[in-house]
């Protein structure tokens, strides 16, 4: 895009001063930075150090379509699917990791996928745009507010802002014997508008002995599971101890 003009740097990000490789040094890189949005055409060019109004032919590439990680044109299951795997580390192709990583701004900033990552699909795959999803992240082409409708109002398209939720533990029983386990369970209320949620266990603490994770499940034949007869998809990874769920659109 010409109105975000930069120059790739060493590890991807874009700065204002050039920075120069010979074409073997360069190898891949994958360009990342608030300027990278979904749906956008950028022209690349490169740039010779020893003469530098000397550029190469334009190359061009359309960045996908928000949320379409396979870049198939439409969100649908199999970007899901692309995202949950990706949480368990796992990358069919063509889902890739980068292709999975939405969410922040700047998705190099966090480098995991998680549940930022599967909301943001879940905003496409419900029609809002990329601003509309992520309305904090900047946009390097700002294009003129929206014509109020003929009802005089504005559209909004950004998400409802959910309800802070309030999350309680309990462990049974409440001690723990050396051998022994406890079962702590997790449940969230009052969050409203909960479309999904991830949540991590550490276990630390204790006078002697460590305290090991056994165990991690989400337990969806509890009648109190908070998306308990809606459509909902989860992800559990054991290894690091981190789960989500989400409603599914
Ligand atoms: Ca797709
Ligand atoms: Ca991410």
């Amino acid at each position: 895009m010409n109105c975000a003009a930069r120059y790739v740097q060493s590890d991807g990000t874009l700065g204002t001063a050039p920075f120069y490789k010979t074409g073997i040094d360069w190898g891949t890189v994958y360009v990342t930075g608030e300027e990278i949005i979904p749906g956008k055409q950028y022209v690349v060019q490169s740039e010779l150090l020893a003469d530098p109004t000397d550029l190469s032919d334009k190359r061009r590439a359309t960045t996908f379509l928000w949320g379409d990680t396979d870049n198939s044109g439409i969100t649908e299951l199999a970007d899901l699917i692309c995202i949950i795997d990706g949480y368990g580390r796992l990358f069919m192709s063509p889902c890739t990791f980068e292709r999975a990583n939405l969410y922040p701004c700047d998705p190099q900033e966090d480098n995991l996928i998680e549940i930022g990552d599967l909301l943001a699909v879940l905003d496409a795959y419900n029609n809002y745009s990329y601003l509309g999803s992520m309305p904090d992240c900047s946009n390097p082409c700002p294009t003129p507010p929206p014509v109020p409708s003929a009802g005089g109002e504005t559209p909004d398209e950004t998400p409802p802002n959910p309800a802070p939720g309030i999350i309680t533990m309990t462990a049974t029983p409440s001690t723990i014997a050396p051998g022994g386990t406890v079962t702590i369970d997790l449940f969230v209320s009052t969050a409203g508008d909960l479309r999904g949620y991830q949540a991590g266990l550490e276990t630390n603490g204790g006078t002697r002995g460590t305290l090991t994770r056994t165990s991690l499940e989400i337990d969806t034949e509890d009648p109190n599971f908070v998306f308990d007869g809606l459509d909902y998809i989860t992800a559990v990874n054991t290894t690091s101890g981190r789960w989500a769920a989400a409603l599914y659109p």
